[in-house]
């Protein structure tokens, strides 16, 4: 057995034991295959989903200044990079001598990176593969000025208490130098929220649904598409959209060792979107080690834009 097959299997295995839980629930990494990555870009262009668009407004229009909180990049690492446009919107600004995407799949990057370097043959640029779960390291970057840059509120997956980890993190591979640049999703009015994850469309259902064809896929399980619905709601009490599928009717999904039984109207967790306020944010970063945050907002406080200092 290769060491991918002993990876592939130990996915297959945290899938199965999500689906065996009382509470039943799929990460949401698996959203992300080929059609996933696609239908989330899909998502992007929405009317209904304001945060994409919203971030990048709020980086043209603050680029300056931001590139001044920052000041000197030795190192811009890309967390969550994916085609690196955001990332490489930032080097003209930012001018890092080398630039780091991260990522949790190595082609995705590679692909893009070849592209860039031709249109900036002064950047250093390298792609790594990186699972946020996991803790960030980087030997061979010591004594650099780092910034982290992690956009498009990829931190409203992570529960507060993950997200203050991940922050601790990275204060301490900062080594009191540099910081992290992060773009997150606010608190809203929640007709707002409900509708940016509720498309007139059905874009976002069908990113949703999608989880499934993955999972028949990877775990070869017996999902039928038809029994399933999209539910998005906004909890109030823990400031997150929840995302689920709920089960039709009463059905049986098997896998290849196992099955599971779902009664009518059953949900699967597949989905937090944790929506913050500016002080909460800010105070997260600050109770995280980080010597000072300096945030941009949009007209409306739809989206926040921080930097915070090692
Ligand atoms: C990529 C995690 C920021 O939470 O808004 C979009 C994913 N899910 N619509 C988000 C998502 C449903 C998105 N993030």
């Amino acid at each position: 057995m290769s060491t991918e097959d002993l990876n592939d299997q130990k996915l297959i295995d945290d899938i199965i034991a999500g689906l065996l839980q009382e509470q039943p629930s799929i990460s949401p990494k698996f959203f992300y295959d080929e059609i996933g990555s696609h239908l989330f870009e899909a998502i992007t262009f929405l009317e209904e989903y304001y945060p994409t668009r919203t971030e990048k407004q709020i980086m043209l229009q603050y680029d300056k200044a931001i590139a001044l909180a920052i000041g000197k990049c030795d190192v811009l690492l890309d967390l969550g990079a994916g085609n690196c446009e955001k990332g490489s919107a930032l080097f003209n600004s930012l001018m890092p001598k080398e630039y780091r995407a991260l990522d949790i799949s190595k082609e995705f990057l590679e692909q893009a990176i070849s592209g860039l370097q031709k249109e900036f043959p002064q950047i250093c640029m390298q792609a790594q593969t990186c699972d946020l779960q996991e803790e960030l390291v980087f030997p061979d970057l010591v004594g650099q000025k780092k910034i982290f840059f992690y956009p498009g509120s990829s931190i409203g997956n992570f529960d507060p208490d993950a997200a203050l980890g991940l922050f601790k993190n990275i204060v301490k591979v900062c080594e009191a130098d540099g910081g992290l640049l992060i773009g997150v999703d606010l608190v809203k009015d929640h007709q707002v929220l409900y509708q940016a994850y509720n498309d007139a469309l059905g874009i976002t259902a069908a990113f949703n649904k999608n989880i499934l064809l993955h999972l028949n896929r990877q775990v070869k399980t017996d999902f039928n598409l038809d029994h399933w619905e999209h539910c998005a709601i906004f909890n109030e009490q823990l400031s997150r959209i929840e995302m689920y599928l709920r089960s039709s009717q009463q059905q049986v999904v098997t896998w290849h060792g196992g099955q599971r039984q779902f009664e009518a109207n059953e949900l699967i967790h597949t989905e937090n979107s944790y929506k913050y306020t500016q002080e909460k944010f800010e105070s997260l970063l600050m109770s995280a080690g980080f010597k000072s945050v300096r945030s941009w907002t949009d007209s409306n406080s739809y989206f926040l834009v921080a930097y915070a200092t090692a």
